[in-house]
């Protein structure tokens, strides 16, 4: 699918460790182009319902406190089958598991400070999309 698109986040960990440069050097050499682009920092209750579906883990309550720890980078990119090329270009969710050269494996920590965030689906990268950027923000 052509013009497809996913949604990412770099996270607290990785913008605090001055890797958005080369996040984003990864990302477009990947062959995405950046449609949409902030630098925010979430609220408790913004980060509360983005991460809605894991409310129940155990891992919640620790999951909020770091995404709120400072701020953010929110992009959608665009590639052809963006959802699933930018979840190889990612790797895996824990970091021990992502294979080399995947931006999990160079920049990430730990399974919870992962660097990185990238929609499971094309249904949530729309949702997750709208959640971040009105119509005149993307491009
Ligand atoms: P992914 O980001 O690879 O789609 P999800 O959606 O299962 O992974 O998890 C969302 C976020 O929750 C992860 N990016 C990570 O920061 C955190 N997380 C997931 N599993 C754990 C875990 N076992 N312990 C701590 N944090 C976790």
């Amino acid at each position: 699918m052509s013009d497809s698109y996913t949604f990412t986040m770099i996270k607290p960990c990785a913008v605090k460790s001055g890797f958005t440069g080369a996040i984003l050097a990864d990302i477009q050499k990947a062959g995405f182009g950046i449609s949409a682009m902030k630098y925010v920092r979430m609220t408790v209750p913004q980060a509360e319902s983005f991460y809605g579906i894991h409310r129940e883990r155990p891992f919640f309550a620790d999951l909020v406190r770091f995404m709120t720890s400072g701020p953010i980078v929110v992009a959608i990119v665009t590639r052809d089958n963006a959802v699933e090329e930018y979840r190889k270009l990612i790797g895996a969710t824990n970091p021990e598991n992502a294979a080399e050269g995947t931006i999990r494996k160079k920049y990430a920590r730990n399974v919870q400070e992962n660097a990185v965030h990238g929609s499971d689906s094309d249904e949530n990268a729309t949702v997750e999309s709208s959640f971040f950027f009105s119509q005149c923000e993307r491009f």
